[in-house]
């Protein structure tokens, strides 16, 4: 008698383990989510910029994102996008969000450069051109720092049957980490591809990194553009 057929396993080269965890790793459980690739987060005259921090942290992860995002959608994998802003009318910005951002010079809601800071509508809300998203890909348009609170991007990973969550954008140790947390909560296994991340302190890029390897991976597993390119099914 035949032996019954067995799934294939794939795998990404990860720490501290081989990602995903079970080997399931398909087209269609599996989704890339890029985190607040916007002109406020990477782009001259936005909020980044107005706090004075370096640009360049935050932009590295660009060329790296385009060559997986160019890959997944090639493959034919779920990818959705976020966007961190509040309403024109500040309604869902709480108080002390925008008193913390107006002690260091750059108040959200407060007008700016490329517009009111954070706020959505504006130029600096925007996903920046080169990563702009393509038809169909959900923007999940988020008050907060988590991707989970106050969205609804849970009901659309589950309406999708995700169960692999790829992790890329900005910033590591804040709105990525955040959605990482909250995902791993959720049971959603996760991966953040390290050099498709930026913060605006490279020490906190790479603690947030550390972080996540800790108890055998804690909030999931870290790998790069490169692995995963090469050995995406
Ligand atoms: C921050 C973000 N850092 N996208 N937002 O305020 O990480």
């Amino acid at each position: 008698m035949n032996a019954p057929a067995r799934t294939p396993r794939h795998y990404i080269e990860a720490a501290p383990y081989p990602w995903p965890y079970n080997g399931d790793l398909r087209p269609d459980n599996t989704v890339l989510i890029i985190i607040d690739m916007q002109t406020d987060f990477c782009g001259p005259g936005g909020y980044v910029d107005s706090m004075g921090y370096d640009l360049s942290l935050t932009r590295a992860p660009i060329e790296p994102i385009k060559a997986v995002l160019a890959t997944m959608r090639d493959k034919g994998y779920h990818i959705l996008h976020t966007r961190e802003g509040h309403r024109p009318d500040l309604a869902d910005l709480p108080d002390n969000k925008r008193w913390r951002s107006r002690r260091i010079g750059a108040g959200i809601g407060d007008a700016g450069p490329c517009g009111r800071i954070l706020v959505r509508g504006e130029p600096g809300w925007d996903i920046i051109p080169e990563l702009s998203p393509h038809a169909g890909e959900p923007v999940i348009d988020k008050p907060g720092k988590g991707s989970f609170c106050a969205t609804d991007l849970e009901l659309i990973l589950r309406q999708r049957r995700i169960e692999n969550i790829v992790l890329t954008g900005i910033t590591t140790d804040v709105c990525v980490h955040t959605t990482m947390r909250e995902a791993n909560d959720r049971g959603f296994e996760c991966v953040m591809l390290e050099d498709c991340c930026g913060a605006t302190d490279h020490a906190n890029h790479l603690a947030a990194i550390a972080m996540i390897k800790m108890q055998g991976g804690v909030f999931g597993a870290v790998s790069n553009s490169r692995a995963l390119i090469a050995q995406l099914p």
